[in-house]
């Protein structure tokens, strides 16, 4: 169950208790105004009950009804706020406890790398993130977040500046990202897809804070264990972020996707300066060829120069 499953769920029971609880209080109140109505033309079923000003109405039984409606209202706020407050440590804990019920403490990274498969500690300072993958295949990524869906992943927040925010509103998640702490939480994300500005700084840290909202990409499992294999989930977000790999691609679209690219980077090393130096031959070179050569090593030297 995600944290968003458990939100939706207290709301769903508040709202369809207090939808009953309503439509039987409104009834009751409509069903005594009728029966107690002052109407000369009726007889008055209830004179013996009729409540005076003033007195306590009893019912006519002896407060059994005050009694019950007593008794009955406070079984229903107490078993609600005794199961919220069971859902809200769920919350807090996550599924085996991986959110360490939202413990604040100082420790070092490798106690980080014993709490989950997947441990994923943010770092923020001002004014970006750094995503680090705990555990096997893992690594550093900068502000580029992708993770599996349906996988519930503890997560690890701490800053190195000033006062941060870790937020993921779409998941309901949120940790304050503060130097010297180390704040554990979870989250797991139920849609595959490619969230805008999924992950967002919500502490006012100073004048780049609006520009700390990156996007959140969560794609299915399989091809995130891809990436993790590959140690390449920088190269999974990119490639999703650019539209070249769809967030549910297989692990194969993956491997053939870094192959290309692969590929693409050796021919591109190899072949960069040919293709440059033909193609400015040709423009330049229809007219006079040595004016173009020429162009191209002042050029080649200028650059040269300056760095
Ligand atoms: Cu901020």
């Amino acid at each position: 169950m995600t944290r968003g499953d458990v939100f939706e769920l207290i709301f769903q029971v508040f709202l369809g208790l207090g939808t009953l609880v309503g439509i039987v209080v409104v009834l009751y109140i409509m069903y005594n105004a009728y029966i107690y109505r002052d109407d000369e033309a009726v007889d008055d079923p209830k004179a013996d009950s009729r409540p005076e000003v003033g007195e306590l109405p009893v019912g006519g039984t002896g407060g059994k009804k005050l009694f019950m409606s007593f008794i009955l209202s406070a079984i229903i706020v107490i078993s609600l706020i005794v199961w919220t407050y069971g859902m809200l440590l769920y919350v807090e804990d996550g599924p085996g406890g991986i959110g360490q019920g939202g413990d604040i403490q100082v420790q070092n990274e490798e106690e980080v790398d014993q709490y989950h498969d997947l441990t994923v500690r943010a770092s923020a300072f001002s004014f970006q993130y750094e995503h680090n993958y705990q555990g096997e295949g893992g690594g550093t990524q900068g502000n580029e977040l992708v993770i599996p869906a349906d996988v519930p992943i503890a997560t690890n927040v701490t800053g190195t500046d000033v006062w941060h925010t870790f937020g993921i509103s779409e998941f309901r998640v949120k940790a304050d990202a503060i130097p010297g702490e180390y704040e554990n939480t979870w989250f797991e994300a139920d849609e595959t897809g490619v969230y805008d500005t999924g992950v967002q700084c919500y502490e006012l840290c100073g004048s780049g804070h609006s520009g700390m909202n990156h996007d959140l990409i969560v794609v299915n499992e399989e091809l995130f264990a891809a990436a993790m294999d590959a140690e390449a989930p920088g190269d999974l977000y990119s490639a999703v972020e650019s539209g070249e790999l769809s967030v549910d691609a297989t692990a194969e679209e993956f491997e053939s996707y870094m192959a290309a690219q692969q590929s693409d980077d050796e021919e591109s090393d190899g072949g960069n300066n040919s293709e440059g130096d033909s193609g400015d031959n040709n423009d330049e070179g229809a007219d006079s060829p040595d004016e173009g050569t020429s162009n191209n090593n002042e050029q080649t030297n200028e650059s040269g120069g300056e760095n």
